[in-house]
């Protein structure tokens, strides 16, 4: 039987080492049922929960307390925005204009960032438009993006010093707890193109999420003998939730499918597939569309990343197959070992997929083109000689040795500019770097051309240990010399203590 504790080497060179204090969690933590590779005969499919469709251009949320049946004959506290669990899907039209109401019921501050969505710095939801308990915050912005797949999470910055992991105002801690929902924007491009589009039939919204509990039920932050200067300080579990449930299982047709893919985990990294290997296809990451659909078996995503993919079952109506996890095979490439927990290099089972007749308006086949995709031009970059650089690094534990000071501007943009950033991780594990207020292009990964999954629109790159990433951005649209927007790794307990800095869009000369 193994135990949850990752990370049990001790004398592990660790970068949260300096952060004492543990929670207050007394009661024990569960064991393992199993070990990872077997499914566990105990539990009973339950069908997939389908995320309620808000649509409209005024949009109410309200985040709050509640309890879920998350694992199986537990009742779970939670968090969530509209619901006990997770939030509604915001339907947004590219073009028109959003307002939304955020209402905070949760007792402790907080925000809401629209993450991927391309918004003025005082509307991103960011660490500095706070919203205390008990208020309202009322963003409003049109809405600029491609269609694509975006998510909304709380993210506040607890500050620094001792313990802050633990805070129950930390981004980890509030995503942990349930915050979080999923955006769908369409366009005249998706209009167009004939993908499957009928929400929740065809078109299946998949958040993937890792969990602990405690025995009675309580979601397990960090076990109860987790010493932070010896142990990752990471939020991550065996319990395998996608949209809020264990081992969920869903209907389709035999047709094409697609899954709009979420990561919503604190850490943890999937290396998705299905039980049957066969060929599924990328039609979309972060941020819109690739120019045709991409043709894989394995698909990695580092959280926060999103993924559409297309599953053809059409010749398999009756059969019972699994999205799984495929992660025996990722080795140590990007969680060393005495970071990791048994999930990293196990393969485990998230959703069991049945087959069944067709509908009546069913897509059969995957389409050979998408969209164009314009690359942004290096040399339209006003620091392609000196790309400016994102140092991912654990001693000090933060970006460019700094940790994050909310009362610090580390990077002065000029609106309009086109630049390239130049990520580079010195440490054993990956990092996914993330950067608000629009989305980017992956120009190279150790000086070589991504792979063709990441040749369309990101917002989060998967930075490998010991890798250089580069990537262009353009900084239009928006300018605010005040408030800032942040760039940071996507590890929430990482962003938490510091891996996560802040710039200012400025109007007129540096
Ligand atoms: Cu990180």
């Amino acid at each position: 039987m193994l135990r949850l504790t990752a990370g049990a080497a001790a004398g592990a060179a660790l970068p949260m080492a300096g952060l004492t204090g543990c929670s207050s969690d007394s009661s024990t933590e569960t064991a393992t049922p199993l070990d990872p590779a077997e499914p566990d005969p105990s539990i009973t499919p339950i069908p997939l929960p389908i995320p309620e469709m808000l649509v409209g251009s005024v949009i109410n949320l309200e985040m709050r307390p509640g309890q879920r049946e998350l694992i199986r004959d537990k009742m779970t506290p939670t968090k969530g925005y509209n619901g006990d669990y997770l939030g509604p899907t915001l339907f947004l039209r590219s073009g028109t204009d959003v307002s939304l109401n955020v209402t905070n019921n949760i007792g402790v501050s907080t925000t809401t960032h629209w993450h991927g969505m391309h918004v003025p710095a005082l509307m991103d939801g960011g660490p500095h438009q706070r919203i205390e308990p008990g208020d309202v915050w009322t963003p409003s912005f049109p809405v600029l993006n491609r269609a694509a797949t975006y998510w909304y999470h709380p993210h506040p910055h607890a500050g620094l010093g001792q313990g802050v992991i633990f805070d129950p105002m930390s981004t980890g801690y509030q995503v942990y707890e349930g915050l979080a929902g999923m955006i769908i924007v369409e366009d005249g491009t998706s209009d167009a193109l004939p993908l499957p589009r009928t929400y929740g039939e065809d078109d299946i919204p998949l958040i993937l999420q890792d969990r602990r509990f405690h025995d009675d039920g309580a979601l397990l932050h960090f076990p109860t003998d987790f010493d932070p200067t010896r142990d990752p300080a990471l939020r991550k579990g065996g319990h395998f939730l996608v949209n809020g449930v264990e081992a969920p299982f869903l209907e389709v047709g035999a047709q094409v499918v697609r899954l709009r893919i979420l990561n919503a985990s604190n850490a943890r990294i999937y290396n998705l597939g299905f039980s049957d290997d066969r060929t599924f296809f990328q039609v979309a990451s972060d941020g819109g569309f690739l120019r045709a659909p991409v043709p894989l078996s394995r698909l990695l995503l580092s959280p926060a990343e999103r993924a559409e993919i297309l599953v053809d079952f059409g010749s398999d109506q009756g059969t019972t197959l699994k999205l799984r996890s495929f992660n025996r095979n990722l080795g140590t490439s990007l969680v060393p070992f005495p970071l990791q927990d048994a999930w990293d290099t196990a393969d485990f089972d998230l959703l069991d997929i049945t087959v069944g007749p067709a509908r009546s308006n069913a897509v059969l086949t995957i389409p050979a083109g998408l969209t164009t995709i314009d690359p942004i031009p290096e040399a339209e970059a006003v620091n392609l000689a000196s790309a400016r650089p994102f140092e991912l690094a654990a001693n000090p534990f933060g970006i460019n040795g700094k940790r994050m000071d909310m009362n610090v501007i580390d990077d002065r943009i000029r609106l309009g500019d086109t630049e390239v950033w130049e990520i580079t991780n010195p440490t054993t594990q990956a990092h996914p770097f993330h950067v608000h207020g629009d989305s980017f292009q992956v120009l190279t990964r150790n000086g070589f051309t991504p792979p063709e999954n990441e040749l369309g629109w990101k917002d989060v790159v998967l930075v490998r240990p010991f890798e250089t990433v580069r990537i262009v951005k353009r900084f239009h649209d928006y300018a605010d010399s005040v408030n800032p927007y942040m760039f940071h790794c996507h590890i929430l307990e990482h962003e938490d203590v510091g891996m996560m800095g802040q710039f200012v869009v400025e109007d007129g000369a540096p």
